[in-house]
C-alpha cells in the first residue's frame, strides 16, 4: 500500500484505488461491524497517504467564500440548477451531440439484442472514456462546479465517478428503483444533468430533501438499505419529494448519503443523465479511478484544484 510515483504524479495508493473491496473483505469475511470498517479505512488511507488531509484542507482555500447554495446545500442536502448555471456545459454538449448520439444509439441496440437481465440503468460511457469527449470532461472539473463540492466537503474532494446514464422504458421496481441513500461514506456530491429533456414519463431521479431523510432515517435505524413508498408515507413525505424533470442542462448537485432518493422508474420513454461523484479522499467505501492513466495533454490545462480532484499531483 505505497504511494506509486510515475512520471512526476503521486498517485492514488492501493487502498485508494480499491476502498470498496477492503471494505467488503473487513465486513463479510472478518464480520467487522460497519461502523468500526469505516473509521479503520479511513485511518488506513491516511497512513499510507498522511500529506493528503494538510494538501487538500490548503488548496481548499482557492475555492473562494460560496454563497446561497453553499447554504441550501448544506441545510436541504441539495440544490437545484437552472440551465443559466452552467452554460458550459450546453456549448459541451452541443459540441458533442452526435458522439453521444451515437453512443445512445449503440446502448439502444445492445438492450434490444438482449433476452435476459434487462438493466433499467445503464451506464453508457464512464470515468476515463470522457478523455474522449474532452469538452464534457473539461466540464467535469471546471471550477465553479469542482468549488462548490470543495467548500461542502471543507478540502478539495476526489473525482470517484462520471457517468452517461441512459434509462430505458421499464416497469420494474427493483434496486436504485426504490428509496435508498448511498453508503459510500456519511457524505458525498452527485450532480446529475439533464443531457437531453426530462419529463415525468423519462424516470426522473427524485429526491427528498435533507431534513425529512434525516428524520426517516433515524425513525427507522436505516444505514444503507432500500425504504418502501409505504415507510416513506408514514412520514407524509412523499408530497416532499423532487424530481429533476427539465431541460437539457438543467440539474442538481445532491448529497446522496443524506437525502433518501430513487430514479429509472416507471419510464415510459428513455432518459439520458450525466451523473458525476465526489468523494473525501478518505471515503471509506469509493474507489478512485485512476484518472492520470489517460488524461495526457489535458492534465496540463488543469489548475491545483482540478489536479487535486483527479488525484493527479505534483508533490
Ligand atoms: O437516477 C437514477 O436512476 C438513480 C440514481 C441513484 O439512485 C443514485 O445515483 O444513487
Amino acid at each position: 500500500m505505497s504511494i506509486d510515483t510515475v512520471a512526476g504524479h503521486v498517485q492514488p495508493t492501493r487502498l485508494m484505488r480499491n476502498a470498496s473491496a477492503y471494505h467488503r473483505m473487513l465486513r463479510h469475511r472478518f464480520a467487522v461491524p460497519r461502523k468500526l470498517v469505516n473509521p479503520v479505512i479511513r485511518g488506513l488511507k491516511h497512513i499510507c497517504n498522511p500529506s493528503q488531509t494538510g494538501k487538500r484542507t490548503e488548496v481548499a482555500k482557492l475555492a473562494g467564500a460560496g454563497g446561497e447554495a453553499d447554504r441550501q446545500l448544506s441545510s436541504d442536502g441539495y440544490v437545484l440548477f437552472g440551465r443559466e448555471a452552467f452554460p458550459e456545459l450546453q456549448s459541451a454538449l452541443e459540441t458533442h451531440r452526435d458522439e453521444l448520439l451515437d453512443l445512445v444509439r449503440a446502448a439502444e441496440e445492445r438492450a434490444m439484442n438482449k433476452t435476459a437481465n434487462k438493466q433499467m440503468l445503464t451506464t453508457v460511457v464512464r470515468n476515463d472514456g470522457f478523455f474522449d469527449l474532452p469538452d464534457i470532461m473539461k466540464f467535469v472539473v471546471s471550477r465553479p462546479l469542482v468549488d462548490l463540492a470543495t467548500r461542502y466537503f471543507g478540502r478539495v474532494p476526489v473525482l470517484t465517478s462520471v457517468s452517461l446514464w441512459w434509462s430505458p422504458p421499464n416497469d420494474s421496481m427493483q434496486q436504485s428503483q426504490l428509496y435508498h441513500c448511498d453508503g459510500e461514506d456519511a457524505r458525498q456530491l452527485k450532480f446529475f444533468f439533464n443531457v437531453s429533456d426530462v419529463t415525468a414519463e423519462q424516470g426522473p431521479f427524485t429526491l427528498l430533501p435533507g431534513e425529512i431523510s434525516d428524520r426517516i432515517r433515524a425513525a427507522k435505524g436505516i444505514v444503507a438499505r432500500k425504504v418502501t413508498d409505504e415507510e416513506v408515507a408514514e412520514f407524509g413525505a412523499h408530497e416532499k419529494s423532487l424530481t429533476l424533470t427539465g431541460k437539457a442542462g438543467e440539474g442538481a448537485c445532491v448529497d446522496t448519503c443524506r437525502c433518501l432518493h430513487y430514479g429509472s422508474r416507471g419510464n415510459s420513454k428513455a432518459r439520458v443523465v450525466l451523473m458525476l461523484r465526489f468523494n473525501d479522499h478518505l471515503a471509506p467505501n469509493v474507489d478512485i479511478p485512476d484518472w492520470h492513466v489517460r488524461a495526457g495533454d489535458f492534465a496540463g490545462g488543469l489548475d491545483d484544484v482540478q489536479k487535486l480532484v483527479l488525484g493527479i499531483q505534483t508533490d
